[in-house]
């Protein structure tokens, strides 16, 4: 397995920060896909973008298989992605991010996407996704803009999330 990145935790501020659209799929771009999908896996997570790995290109790892099939791996690398297409219909799914550790709530996007991106062989796609797939996709593609899932709740809630995580990281640097 290829070697792993240290996730980075609010509130760092490079989780603010938007990514840039990379020019051309390199090896070295690949090595950083293949790093971002042992990451995810390891973390355990079903997607990972590239700001949470302290890397400031559009680059994003997904893996929604294990959910419905243990043990399957169906990794999608998506580079410079974008939603070209969103659903009237909203979903609520409680979601979760590997850069706010331990919180969880409830968020309502489109329940379903299709998003353009250049794959791992360099070449265009285009996929569709819904339910738990459309919400990964839009949060990881939020994530290249410097947008967290708390943004989606309220002041209160948010706040209340982020002090939860920043205390629980000061006890843990501290011991
Ligand atoms: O592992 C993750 N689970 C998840 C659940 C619902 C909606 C989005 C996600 S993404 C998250 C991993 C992560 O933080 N990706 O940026
Ligand atoms: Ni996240």
């Amino acid at each position: 397995m290829a070697d792993t990145y240290k996730i980075i935790i609010v509130p760092d501020p490079v989780l603010r920060e938007k990514a840039q659209a990379v020019e051309t799929l390199t090896d070295p771009l690949r090595t950083q896909m293949d790093r971002m999908l042992a990451t995810m896996y390891e973390a355990p997570g079903i997607g990972l973008a590239a700001n949470q790995v302290g890397l400031l290109n559009r680059v994003v790892v997904m893996d929604i298989a294990q959910r419905e099939d243990p043990g399957t791996r169906r990794p999608i690398c998506m580079v410079n992605p974008e939603i070209i297409w969103t659903s009237e219909e909203p979903s609520t799914w409680e979601e979760g991010c590997l850069s706010i550790p331990g919180q969880y709530a409830e968020v309502q996007r489109p329940k379903a996407v299709r998003v353009k991106y250049i794959g791992y062989d360099g070449t265009p796609h285009e996929d569709y996704f819904e339910n738990l797939g459309a919400h990964c996709v839009q949060h990881e593609i939020d994530h290249l803009n410097g947008v967290l899932f708390v943004d989606y709740l309220s002041s209160l809630k948010r706040n209340m999330i982020l002090k939860k995580v920043e205390k629980a990281q000061r006890a843990e640097t501290v011991l």
